[in-house]
């Protein structure tokens, strides 16, 4: 059968850029399309009827939904090359739970740093940053979470690189101060193609955040 595969995606997204960087790991040829979320596509509603969210993975015609759901996918079906989870079970079921990680906290508390004021914003900043703490404690001295090679839990935190800026901004403070040996990993992942040309510029993230603070009455 044809490969035919198509990335419902949106360009600011770290779950799409996940997706964006085990396709090009892979070397997946796709097509891309750049969903308007206040107008969704009827191929998104119909391809997601539960969520109604991408990334969406279309799949010769089939959709997989949910970005790790998604990159374990890729990984599982296009498994010639660039495995991204380790063939041990107890290494999977570790990768799984860094990832799960990953979403309910970076991305909960990073969210809460910009979305947040006062107190609130206070607290958020201290989590998000010993959170942070604890991932780069998961890294060690290692090159990537994984080991030697870009893996799963790597693909899940780093595109939240390109976030950290507006997130450090709103919050007037570096993540690099508290955080170096993470922010040393996410160089060495941005000096991959597959990463950096997944990513998108931190700067064109940060105005997209000054955007939704402006549009929930954060900023005036
Ligand atoms: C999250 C996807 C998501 O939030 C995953 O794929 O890992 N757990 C899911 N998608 C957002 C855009 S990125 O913030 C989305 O599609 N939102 C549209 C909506 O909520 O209507």
């Amino acid at each position: 059968m044809a490969n035919e595969v198509t990335l419902l995606d949106f360009w600011p997204s770290p779950f799409g850029m996940r997706c964006r960087i085990a396709l090009a790991e892979k070397g997946i040829k796709h097509e891309y399309k750049d969903e308007n979320l206040k107008d969704k596509s009827p191929l998104l509603l119909q391809m997601n009827p539960v969520h109604k969210k991408i990334p969406v993975l279309i799949h010769n015609g089939k959709p997989i939904c949910e970005s790790l759901n998604i990159v374990q996918y890729i990984d599982e079906t296009w498994n010639d090359k660039s495995p991204l989870l380790p063939s041990d079970p107890y290494k999977r079921a570790q990768a799984r739970f860094w990832a799960d990680y990953v979403d309910k906290k970076v991305y909960e508390l990073g969210v809460k740093v910009w979305r947040t004021k006062g107190e609130e914003h206070e607290t958020a900043k201290k989590d998000f940053i010993e959170c942070l703490k604890v991932m780069e404690g998961e890294l060690g001295d290692k090159t990537y979470f994984g080991g030697e090679t870009i893996g799963f839990v790597d693909v899940s935190l780093i595109p939240w690189n390109c976030w950290f800026y507006a997130i450090e901004t709103c919050g007037n403070f570096s993540i690099e101060d508290s955080c170096p040996k993470l922010v040393g990993w996410a160089k060495r992942c941005m000096e991959k193609e597959s990463v950096s040309k997944s990513l998108v510029e931190p700067q064109k993230i940060y105005e997209v955040v000054l955007k939704l603070r402006k549009a929930s009455g954060i900023d005036q």
